[in-house]
């Protein structure tokens, strides 16, 4: 920008200039007006600028100190006539993401901080949305993967899961998404009934249907015990050419606490990241490495988070022990950050199984998606 100032000011001390800039090559007819100092030949180099340049003859190799607009100088893959705003900056240009509020119109829309769009705020239900994945620029497919055909029932936007007085409100905008491995509804009255014995998704009207053939997701190798009910949404993302790494909200809920603790029935939740070649990793962990379900450490024991209205929250009879305990807990609000090159391809796969048996079931709220810009922590931790 610096540079066309430059050179706009010299074009004006120039007598007689119309246009700040006529260049060979481009697209632009010339047009009268233009006052031309000694250079009227045709060289065919497109990065000739005929006009009021300061050497008056201008020759076929340019010797011109005049900018270039068809170079990306900064090496960010866009040039000033590809719209970047800043060439000497490479984490300036339309594929970045505006992040506010630092006063840089990083993505050269002309504003500087775009407004936050909070697209599940606006009718928009779908998963991504409740995510807050609201810039198509970076999106490029969503999946919703199921193996039974009834599990439609297990996913949804939801604006606030429970009696809406408990400590699941939404982290950003109107709503959030959730993959549950059993049937979402009721709203807003759910009961302890519902998540014990739960949905087995290949038969609503029985249990144990669940063939325990599903593909198991775990990056790090099958556990060997059958996988039911899994619930995946599959994003395909391209991260913004300033981006650093991304980062979501999550909060499992299971209502195989504290009953099947330790045992085979531990059904998971998994961040899969897959950028290139390389294999798909977990990335939200507890701070052991371990993926998050029932026996991990980040699930409270005894819950703290409230989860009034979800049915987890009812104290029920442990069948087994006879003790009363509650119906499930949950890891209350975490966040996974994890970086990503700028401009990356990469494809993150949000999954959540039932583990051992199709009941007892699980579920995950999604939200608040971000791209982070600056320097963060990798990883998975609480937030308030
Ligand atoms: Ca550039
Ligand atoms: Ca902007
Ligand atoms: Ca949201
Ligand atoms: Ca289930």
């Amino acid at each position: 920008m610096t540079r066309i100032l430059v050179a706009v000011m010299a074009c004006i001390l120039a007598a007689g200039c119309m246009r700040a800039f006529e260049y060979k090559g481009d697209a632009v007819t010339d047009t009268a007006g233009d006052t031309l100092v000694g250079d009227t030949t045709a060289d065919g180099d497109p990065t000739d600028v005929i006009g009021p340049d300061a050497d008056a003859v201008d020759t076929a190799v340019d010797a011109d100190a005049e900018p270039d607009p068809h170079s990306d100088d900064d090496g960010d893959g866009f040039s000033e006539v590809d719209g970047d705003c800043d060439d000497g900056n490479p984490r300036v240009n339309p594929a970045a993401w505006d992040a506010p509020p630092d006063g840089v119109d990083d993505d050269c829309n002309g504003i500087a901080d775009d407004a936050v769009v909070d697209c599940d705020c606006e009718g928009d239900a779908s998963l991504v949305a409740g995510l807050d994945l609201c810039d198509p620029r970076f999106l490029v497919s969503a999946t919703e993967v199921s193996y039974a055909g009834l599990a439609g029932a297990g996913r949804g936007m939801i604006g606030w899961y429970g009696s809406g007085d408990n400590g699941l409100a939404p982290r950003a905008g109107c709503g959030y998404a959730v993959l549950d491995t059993g049937a979402i509804e009721p709203l807003g009255g759910g009961t302890c009934a519902v998540r014990q014995p739960g949905t087995d998704f290949y038969n609503t009207s029985g249990m144990l249907s669940c063939p325990g053939n599903e593909p198991d997701p775990d990056p790090a190798g099958p556990s060997g015990t059958s996988i039911c009910d899994t619930q995946q949404l599959v994003l395909e993302l391209v991260a913004p050419s300033n981006a650093t790494g991304f980062s979501l909200a999550l909060v499992f809920i299971s209502s195989e606490y504290p009953e099947w603790v330790g045992t085979e029935f531990l059904d998971t939740y998994y961040t899969l990241f897959a950028a290139g070649a390389s294999p798909a990793i977990n990335v939200t962990t507890d701070p052991e490495g371990n993926a998050i379900n029932v026996s991990s450490t980040l699930v409270e024991d005894p819950p703290a988070t409230s989860l009034a209205g979800t049915g987890y929250h009812e104290m029920v009879i442990d069948s087994t022990s006879g003790a009363t305990v509650p119906c499930g807990s949950s890891t209350g609000w975490l966040r996974t950050s994890w970086h990503v090159d700028p401009g990356q391809p990469f494809t993150l796969t949000l999954s959540i199984h039932d583990e051992g048996d199709g009941i007892y079931d699980s579920l995950v709220i999604l939200d608040a998606f971000r791209w982070e810009v600056g320097p963060f922590e990798a990883g998975t931790a609480r937030i308030i």
